[in-house]
């Protein structure tokens, strides 16, 4: 904005008729805008927020009463940013909502360009199938759905299955390229068996010829929590944690050594018991979820506590600070892939 203090009540006047009249034809002044289209740091209506789970799940299991899985398409309750209520997203980039199926239940077989990821919270066991291949899902485990492959999830186990859906919903809308299909069968035909993609792409080998699908997704789809975990048992067994953020790998795409989707990048990191990061922020949004042990989260003006299953969310660029007491797994996904890919991510260790 100019600085309109300085403008005599005449000139204001011959300006805003000239924007109402310009108006009229669908043109806007840049120079009252320019200062808030072209910020000096990301300032979105984003704010840090923290969703604890033992809430998250009453309410689920009310949802549960209320609406089956297959009449819902998807049991999910999103988790709205507090600042962008209404938009679907937890971020500007990104959605997350946490989904639920009950024993004998399925989510028919769709497809859509948005990618998916799943972090199992809760139930062993559960299935999703996708293009084609059955996988069971335990706790801690994390799932792509990558863009344009069908997929349905279903539960023969006795125990209700919960986890969090992280999906690039908010950047395929900015983008307007959203398409989306229903299967004709609720569950899909399995083309291939169970574990069949761990075993072509996830021993270090891969088909010779092989070439990168169009949705440039990982052909691997099921990362175990237990491979993670043995992973960052080892980095904290023999190596000093990172000041900023602890024993943290990324899921690649073994194929290409870049994130296993295009749009959303998912991490996983170790604080050891005692732990306490220098402070840190970077320009890509990201959402936690505590798989183990608890976190205190200190940024600028909030301070929380979070919890196994708990789950909270850091803007874009707010510095904060992650304590332990006990050892504690963290997950989280961004969509640093997609800055990093344009050239825009940044980042400051040390922010104070
Ligand atoms: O599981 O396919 O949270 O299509 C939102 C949209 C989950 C899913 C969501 C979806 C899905």
């Amino acid at each position: 904005m100019l600085n309109e203090k300085q403008l005599s009540p005449e000139v204001r006047a011959e300006r805003e008729r000239f924007y109402e009249k310009i108006g009229r034809d669908d043109y806007a002044p840049l120079w009252e805008q320019l200062h808030n289209l072209v910020t000096k740091v990301p300032t979105s209506d984003c704010r840090t927020a923290h969703w604890e789970y033992a809430k998250a799940r009453a309410y689920l299991d009310e949802a549960g009463e209320l609406i089956t899985a297959k009449e819902a398409e998807r049991r999910v309750l999103i988790l709205e940013n507090p600042g962008m209520r209404g938009k679907a997203a937890i971020t500007p980039a990104l959605y997350a909502g946490l989904q639920m199926i009950l024993p004998g239940e399925v989510a028919p077989a769709h497809r859509h360009t948005q990618s998916a990821l799943r972090l199992i919270l809760e139930g062993d066991g559960a299935f999703t199938t996708v293009d084609g291949e059955q996988s069971l899902m335990k706790r801690g485990d994390f799932i792509i759905t990558p863009s344009w492959t069908w997929h349905d999830h279903g539960n023969h186990t006795g125990q209700p299955m919960v986890w969090l859906d992280g999906l690039d919903v908010p950047m395929v809308a900015m983008l307007d390229a959203s398409f989306a299909e229903s299967g004709t069968t609720e569950a899909q035909a399995f083309l291939r068996p169970s574990g069949d993609s761990s075993l072509r792409y996830g021993n270090n080998m891969a088909p010779i010829d092989w070439q990168p699908p169009a949705n440039k997704a990982s052909p691997l789809f099921s990362y175990s929590y237990a491979n993670a975990g043995a992973s960052l048992a080892a980095m904290a067994a023999s190596g000093k944690p990172d000041a900023c953020h602890g024993h943290k790998l990324r899921y690649l795409n073994p194929l290409t050594g870049g994130s296993a989707m295009p749009t959303i990048g998912a991490y996983i990191q170790q604080l050891p018991a005692g732990f306490a990061s220098a402070p840190y922020r970077c320009s890509a949004g990201t959402i936690f979820a505590v798989i183990e042990g608890g976190v205190t989260v200190t940024t600028q003006d909030k301070t929380f506590n979070a919890g196994p299953n708990d789950v909270f969310v850091i803007p874009s660029w707010v510095a904060h600070e992650f304590r332990v007491k006990e050892n504690t797994v963290l997950f989280s996904f961004s969509d640093r892939p997609v800055q990093e890919a344009l050239g825009l991510w940044r980042e400051q260790r040390d922010a104070r």
